[in-house]
């Protein structure tokens, strides 16, 4: 059986149970010991970072070099397309949420509770995540071969930052533009039952979470 770092709450995590799941591994998830990012952790995982994913005697970090690890040793369902372009574009759209949009919606976790809420920083993180998702809906526009009846690599890491857009939206009252073939794109990969699954797991956590900051 596989064997995962993690915590339920972490976004990156949440982006490789929604793989596993696809994919109907066997896996048992264990949170670090001493934490994330702690001194005995890092004699395993140099990064400190989670996810972490232990199979026999290999140890791997980071989202996405376990995720292409286990779409080629859990071959089905493929969740990269057979053309090297198409592969390319779904490796794109994962590296736009790792490197473009994540760290962005990520940058307002700290301004959530309002005793330590910038409203400054809360306006600018607004206006970069609404360019994010042009940026995105851009994408998947100059994607002709995109087929939303697949998930792939690059759908795992966005539902769940969506998530987050969706509460930080409802949290700072900000509005945000979605572009319609972003909506349909979203509705799409939501309809996965892998998706849908984590969603509904991890959507708890999150509202607890949100509710601790807001006193
Ligand atoms: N690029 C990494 C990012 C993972 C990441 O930043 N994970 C967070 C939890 S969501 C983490 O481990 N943070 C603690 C740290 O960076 O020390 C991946 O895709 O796995």
């Amino acid at each position: 059986m596989l064997t995962i770092y993690s915590t339920p709450e972490s976004l990156y995590c949440a982006k490789l149970r929604i793989l596993l799941r696809h994919k109907q591994a066997q896996w048992r998830e264990i949170e670090p010991e001493g934490g994330c990012g702690s001194p005995d952790y890092r004699q395993l995982i140099p990064s400190g970072t989670m996810p972490a994913l232990m199979d026999g005697g290999l140890v791997i970090a980071d989202s996405e070099a376990i995720s292409e690890y286990l779409n080629e040793t859990i071959a089905e369902p493929a969740m990269l397309p057979v053309d090297p372009g198409a592969r390319a574009k779904c490796r794109e759209r994962s590296r736009f949420h790792d490197t473009r949009l994540e760290p962005e919606v990520r940058k307002l976790f700290p301004h959530v509770a309002p005793a330590t809420r910038d409203s400054g920083i809360v306006s600018i993180q607004a206006e970069t995540i609404g360019m994010r998702l042009q940026e995105l809906s851009r994408l998947l526009a100059a994607d002709e071969q995109l087929d939303l009846q697949i998930l792939s690599l690059g759908d795992c890491g966005l539902p769940v930052c969506f998530a987050w857009i969706d509460a930080f939206t409802q949290v700072f009252g900000f509005e945000l533009d979605w572009p319609d073939n972003l909506r349909e794109y979203r509705r799409s990969i939501e309809a996965h039952t892998a998706v849908a699954n984590e969603l509904e797991a991890y959507a708890p956590g999150m509202q607890r979470w949100l509710e601790s900051k807001a006193v």
